[in-house]
């Protein structure tokens, strides 16, 4: 059986990243694509001399040419510019919305069967922007922020509670940005519900909203810190596991950006929600039951995502 073929379109932080994830995780063969000269070849080649310590087999090659995307079988879109301290999200939208048309334009030319996977922000105008550019069918373009939300809630739940991070499982929906929704209902230690682990002492309410905000701005704490970029191991990893969903049909059930039709009460939109993902791209969308106060968060969110849409609108009138 021909190996599988990843490309990676950006290939800065989290572009690297990727590949090495892919490259060690032997997903297949890698392409990594950027509009610097001698950046993706100079990765490709670093990365490529893993392979004898490693024991990958797997091609890696960069380029400055999207015909060499041809026939990818999973597309990862992290093209653009990431956050600098101070900056919005929202502040890309304008760079990145062009750089959205240029990826989907070469996705739609080169690699339309594919899986389209956008971690570039701010991610739900992105990753609607580029399904527009591109004309793939919806369910083949997905966008990558809740499995990211999810493990870094997650990660906080666990050292709260003292708790293996394996036994913790968190649900982030909505828009990514500061209006998502960590939906505490669905968050469990090896199925018991946050509420229940308050009521027997693991934690407090007080505490548990602090982690729900630290959540919420966890893209922003890391920003704050490195100061030239933004976080890019966890994003790379969230993304990856997407991958291996669609690549091996694992039907993993994930919290991604998927567009919506009339599910939540949401048309044409792509929001954060729980989604299967497996070899026909986004499987099912599951619609889980919402308390009044997630559903008020959600709506929030839902509004916040529509802003950036009519933003977008205004700077490109193909959209
Ligand atoms: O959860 C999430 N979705 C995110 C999103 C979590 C973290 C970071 N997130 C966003 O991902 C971030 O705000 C950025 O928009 C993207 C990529 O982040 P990364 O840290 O990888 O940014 P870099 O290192 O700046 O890399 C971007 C690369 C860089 O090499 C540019 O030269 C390249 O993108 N670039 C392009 N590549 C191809 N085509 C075009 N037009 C282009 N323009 C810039």
């Amino acid at each position: 059986m021909a190996r599988k073929k990843i490309a990676l379109i950006g290939a800065g932080n989290i572009g690297g990243t990727l590949a090495h994830l892919a490259a060690l995780k032997n997903l297949g063969d890698i392409v990594l694509f950027d509009v610097v000269e001698g950046v993706p070849q100079g990765k490709a080649l670093d990365l490529s001399q893993c392979g004898p310590v490693e024991g990958f087999d797997a091609k890696i090659i960069g380029t400055n040419d999207y015909a060499d995307i041809a026939g990818a079988d999973v597309i990862i879109v992290t093209a653009g510019v990431a956050r600098k301290p101070g900056m919005s999200r929202d502040d890309l939208l304008g760079i990145n919305l062009k750089v959205m048309k240029a990826v989907g334009e070469g996705i739609a030319a080169n690699a339309p069967e594919a899986f389209v996977i956008c971690i570039t922000n701010p991610l739900d105008a992105m990753v609607w922007a580029l399904r527009e550019f591109s004309g793939l069918p919806h369910h083949k373009v997905v966008g990558m922020a809740g499995v990211l939300d999810s493990a870094r809630f997650s990660h906080f739940l666990a050292e709260e509670f003292k708790v293996s991070v394996k036994d913790v499982n968190s649900f982030v929906l909505g828009g990514h940005g500061d209006t998502m929704v960590p939906v505490l209902e669905y968050s469990t230690v090896s199925g018991i519900p946050v509420s229940d682990l308050i009521a027997m002492g693991f934690s407090t309410q007080e505490r548990i909203d602090a982690i729900v905000q630290r959540t919420r701005s966890g893209g922003g704490e890391i920003v704050g810190l490195l100061k030239t970029g933004s976080a890019f191991y966890a994003p790379a990893t969230s993304a990856i596991t997407m991958a291996e969903s669609y690549i091996y049909d694992k039907k993993r059930v994930l919290p991604a950006a998927a567009h919506l039709t009339g599910q939540y009460g949401i048309d044409n939109l792509y929001v954060g929600v729980p989604i299967i993902i497996g070899k026909d791209g986004v499987e099912k969308v599951i619609e889980i039951n919402l308390t009044d106060e997630a559903k008020a968060n959600l709506t929030v969110s839902v509004e916040a995502v529509k802003e950036l849409l009519v933003a977008c609108k205004g700077i490109d009138s193909s959209l």
